[in-house]
C-alpha cells in the first residue's frame, strides 16, 4: 500500500499560516500534520487543522454540480451534470450583462487565502465580465487603514523576535485561540523573563495566563492608549532623538495626549486607574518591549483610530531601535504579491464598476436600482464566504439572498447556510486537491501547496470553474488559459524563488530584522505619522483619537449591554462547526455573561436565553464562567445558523453600521438586551 507526504499550506485565514505535511494512502489522506522544517510552524497544528482529513472527506461533503429543486432556502437540490450547469449558469450571467454587468456581483473571502483560489482567474472573469467590484472589508480594513496613515504598511515587528522581548502587550488578540504560534513564541519569552500583559474586554485563556489582564470596555483601546502616551510625557519616557528624526506631528501629538490623564482615560474604560499607570511605567521604562496588536481592536466604531494611537508608541519610546520592540499587527504589506498579473485589471479595458461594500450586502441586496446605487443586484456568485453567516445584521441578509428574482451560485465544499439560498452550488476542491501559493499576516514565509488527493468526486477548483464559466461565456484572452500551477508561479513572478517552493514548500522573504530602527517609514513623509495628511485630506481627524462606538455599553436603556463576539477557538469563522468532533468540544452556542448581569435578569447558569435588539434575535444559553465583564457579553461565533438555536446565530444582531477608517464592520460594537427565553 503506497504511502506518500506531500508538503502544503494551511489555507484559512489565521496569521499563522503553517506549513503541512500531509500523509496519503491509496489516494486518501489520512493525517495532516505540521511540518517541523518550517521554523513559524514548529511541527505544530491547531487542533482544527489537525481534523483536516476528516473535514476533507467529510460524509456531506458536495461532490457535484446541484441545482435547486425546492423553494428558495429549502435547502433542496438535485444533482445535474458539469454541461448542464455551467451552461445555465454562463447563459443567465450574459442576459443580465447584457443589460448591465454590474447587476452581477461576486462575494468572496478567505475561506481559502491561498492567491489562486482566492483572487486570480475568479477576478479575470469578473473584471471581463465587467461586473461589480467587492469591497472585501469584513476583517481588516480599518486596522489596515489605520496601519497604513501611521507606519505606512502592514509591517511591523519580525514575529520570531518576540521571544526575545522583556514585556509583551497582547492587545485584543486572544492567541492562544487565533494566533496560537506567537502563543508559543510568548511562552518562550515568559520562560526568559518577559511580562505578559493583556488588554481585552474577555478574560479568554490567553489573559488567564499573562501576568496582568486590562479588562476594558470594548471599542476604549484609544483612550487607554492616549493615557499610556500621557504618562510617557510627563515621566518623560520618550525617546527624543527617535521622535525628532523618524516622526511627523509630535507638537499635535503631545496637545492631544496631555488632555488624556489616567483618571479620564480610566472612567472611559472602565480601568482602575493605577492599572493604567502601571502599564504605562512598565512600557516607558522595560527594553525591548513588544506589542502584539490583533484584529479584535478594530471593529467597533474607532477601530482606525485605535490601531493609529497603538502604533504609534513604539515611535515615543524608541522600541523600534531594537528588533524585540516594536509592533506587530500584519505582516502582510512584505509580500511582493503580483497582483496586476494574477487578476489582470487590464480586462476591465476603461470600465470602472461600482464597488459594493460586503459588510452591507444586507441592505444592498434589497435596494432597487437608482442613480446612486446603480442597477439592483440580479445575481451573487460566491466562493471561499459564507455570508448568510457571517455578515452583520442577518435578518437583512436573510431577506436578501431569499429573494425569488435574485440568481445565486455558490462554490463550496459544505451546505453551508449560504449555500441553502444558491440556485446552484458548485463543488470545489479543497486545498488537499488543488495547487496553491500563499502569503501570511502573521510571520514572512511565502508558502506553496501542492495537491496531496485527486479532487474528490466530482470537484473543481475554484480557478477550474471560472476557467470553465469562461469558455462558456466567450472569453478567448489567452490568460483564461492559465494552469492553476502556472498562477502559483506568477503569483510572485522573479520575486520568490518558486524552486525553492517546490523543493522545501516555503521560502522566507528578505525582509530586515528590525525593520524602522532607523525610521524609513513607507509614509508619504518618509517618517512615523501621528499627524497624517491624507487623513485631513479626507476630512478626517489627523490625529489618533477616542472614538464613541455607535452603540456604547450603557447608553441605551433598551439594549443597555454590549455585546463582542469573538471567535470560538475550535472554529474558524464559520468553518468547522460541521466538524462534529469540533463542535462536541465547543458543546452549544453561548453568551458569556458577568454573574450580576444575569441576577438581575434571574438567569441562571447554562439557561436559554434569547439575546435581542432592534434588529433580530438569537437565542443560546448563558455561561456565567468568569469571563465577561459586568455591561459586556460576550456571543462566541460564528455558528451556522442551521446548526444553533431556532435557526440563527449572533450576528441576528450585529449592524451594519461602518468604522471611522476602511468602511470596515463593527462587530464589536453592538448593544443588546438579554433576558431568559420564554420568559
Ligand atoms: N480559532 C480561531 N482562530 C482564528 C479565527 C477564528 O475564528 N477562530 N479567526 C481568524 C481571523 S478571520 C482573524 S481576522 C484573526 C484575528 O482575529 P481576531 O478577531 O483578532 O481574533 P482574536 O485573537 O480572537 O481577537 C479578538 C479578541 O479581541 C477581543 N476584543 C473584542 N473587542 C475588543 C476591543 O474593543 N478591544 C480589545 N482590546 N479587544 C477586544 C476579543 O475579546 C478577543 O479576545 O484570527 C484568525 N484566527
Ligand atoms: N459576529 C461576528 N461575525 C464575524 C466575525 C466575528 O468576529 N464576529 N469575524 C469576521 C471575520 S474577521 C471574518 S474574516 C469573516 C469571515 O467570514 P468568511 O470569509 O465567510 O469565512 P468562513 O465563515 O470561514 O467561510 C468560508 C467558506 O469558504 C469555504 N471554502 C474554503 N475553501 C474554499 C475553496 O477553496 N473554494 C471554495 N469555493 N470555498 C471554500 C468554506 O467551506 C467556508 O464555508 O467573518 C466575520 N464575521
Ligand atoms: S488555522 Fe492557523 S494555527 Fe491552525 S493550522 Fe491553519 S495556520 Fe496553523
Ligand atoms: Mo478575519
Amino acid at each position: 500500500m503506497p504511502t506518500t507526504t506531500i508538503r502544503g499550506a494551511c489555507p484559512h485565514d489565521c496569521p499563522d499560516t503553517c506549513a503541512l505535511l500531509t500523509t496519503v494512502e491509496d489516494g486518501r489522506a489520512v493525517r495532516v500534520q505540521g511540518n517541523p522544517a518550517h521554523a513559524a510552524t514548529g511541527g505544530v497544528l491547531c487542533a482544527k487543522v489537525s481534523r483536516y482529513a476528516e473535514r476533507t472527506h467529510h460524509a456531506e461533503r458536495i461532490l457535484t454540480p446541484l441545482r435547486r429543486s425546492g423553494p428558495k432556502g429549502s435547502g433542496r437540490f438535485t444533482p445535474v451534470s458539469w454541461d448542464e450547469a455551467l451552461d445555465d449558469i454562463a447563459r443567465r450571467l450574459t442576459e443580465i450583462a447584457t443589460r448591465d454587468p454590474q447587476a452581477i456581483l461576486p462575494y468572496s473571502y478567505a475561506g481559502t487565502m491561498g492567491l489562486v483560489q482566492g483572487e486570480s482567474m475568479d477576478r479575470r472573469f469578473f473584471h471581463r465580465l465587467g461586473a461589480s467590484l467587492l469591497h472585501r472589508s469584513i476583517c481588516s480594513t480599518a486596522g489596515g487603514e489605520g496601519l497604513v496613515h501611521t507606519l505606512g504598511g502592514k509591517l511591523g515587528m519580525k514575529v520570531e523576535f518576540f521571544a526575545e522581548s522583556k514585556l509583551i502587550l497582547i492587545w485584543g488578540s486572544n492567541s492562544i485561540g487565533s494566533n496560537l504560534h506567537f502563543w508559543r513564541i510568548a511562552q518562550q519569552a515568559k520562560r526568559d523573563g518577559a511580562r505578559l500583559v493583556c488588554i481585552d474586554p474577555r478574560r479568554t485563556e490567553t489573559a488567564e495566563k499573562c501576568h496582568e489582564h486590562l479588562q476594558l470596555r470594548p471599542g476604549t483601546d484609544a483612550a487607554l492608549a492616549l493615557a499610556l502616551m500621557h504618562e510617557l510625557i510627563v515621566h518623560d519616557w520618550l525617546d527624543h532623538d527617535y521622535i525628532a528624526r523618524h516622526t511627523l506631528g509630535w507638537e499635535a501629538l503631545r496637545a492631544r495626549a496631555l488632555e488624556w490623564p489616567p483618571e479620564r482615560a480610566a472612567e472611559v474604560c472602565g480601568l482602575p486607574v493605577e492599572q493604567i499607570r502601571r502599564l504605562a511605567r512598565d512600557y516607558g521604562t522595560t527594553r525591548p518591549a513588544a506589542i502584539r496588536l490583533n484584529y479584535g481592536v478594530q471593529r467597533a466604531h474607532g477601530g482606525g483610530n485605535a490601531v493609529r494611537a497603538v502604533a504609534c508608541l513604539p515611535a515615543l519610546t524608541g522600541a523600534w531601535r531594537e528588533r524585540a520592540g516594536g509592533v506587530l499587527l500584519s505582516s502582510s504589506g512584505a509580500f511582493p504579491v503580483q497582483r496586476a498579473a494574477l487578476q489582470h485589471p487590464d480586462l476591465l479595458a476603461g470600465r470602472s464598476p461600482r464597488s459594493i461594500n460586503m459588510v452591507t450586502i444586507g441592505d444592498d441586496l434589497l435596494r432597487a436600482s437608482s442613480p446612486a446605487f446603480g442597477p439592483k443586484i440580479e445575481a451573487l456568485v460566491v466562493y471561499n464566504s459564507n455570508p448568510v453567516a457571517v455578515a452583520p445584521d442577518s435578518p437583512k441578509v436573510v431577506q436578501g439572498f431569499a429573494r425569488e428574482d435574485l440568481f445565486t451560485v455558490v462554490l463550496e465544499h459544505f451546505q453551508t447556510d449560504t449555500a441553502d439560498y444558491a440556485d446552484y452550488i458548485l463543488p470545489a476542491t479543497t486545498q488537499l486537491e488543488h495547487w496553491d501559493v500563499h502569503l501570511a499576516y502573521g510571520h514572512t514565509d511565502v508558502l506553496l501547496n501542492r495537491p496531496a488527493i485527486a479532487p474528490q468526486g466530482q470537484a473543481r477548483s475554484n480557478a477550474q470553474i471560472f476557467r470553465d464559466l469562461a469558455a462558456r461565456m466567450g472569453f478567448t484572452e489567452p490568460c483564461f488559459a492559465d494552469t492553476d500551477e502556472a498562477l502559483c508561479r506568477q503569483a510572485y513572478g522573479e520575486k520568490v524563488d518558486f524552486a525553492l517552493l517546490l523543493d522545501q514548500g516555503f521560502a522566507p522573504l528578505p525582509v530586515p530584522d528590525a525593520p524602522f530602527a532607523d525610521g524609513g517609514f513607507p509614509t508619504p513623509s518618509g517618517k512615523c505619522e501621528f499627524f497624517s495628511q491624507r487623513l485631513a485630506d479626507q476630512g478626517l481627524d489627523p490625529l489618533p483619537g477616542h472614538v464613541p462606538n455607535h452603540e456604547a455599553a450603557g447608553a441605551s436603556t433598551l439594549y443597555p449591554l454590549a455585546m463582542i463576539s469573538p471567535p470560538a477557538r475550535n472554529f474558524l469563522n464559520s468553518s468547522f462547526v460541521n466538524l462534529q468532533s469540533l463542535r462536541d468540544i465547543e458543546g452549544r452556542p453561548l453568551l458569556e455573561m458577568h454573574p450580576e448581569d444575569a441576577a438581575v435578569r434571574g438567569i441562571a447558569d447554562g439557561a436559554l436565553v434569547r439575546v435581542f435588539n432592534e434588529r433580530g434575535s438569537y437565542e443560546c444559553h448563558a455561561a456565567l464562567n468568569g469571563r465577561a465583564r459586568p455591561g459586556v457579553v460576550n456571543g462566541l461565533g460564528v455558528w451556522w445558523r442551521k446548526l444553533g438555536h431556532g435557526g440563527t446565530n449572533v450576528n441576528e444582531v450585529t449592524s451594519q453600521a461602518l468604522t471611522d477608517m476602511g468602511a470596515g464592520p463593527t462587530f464589536y460594537d453592538c448593544a443588546v438586551q438579554v433576558e431568559a427565553a420564554g420568559g
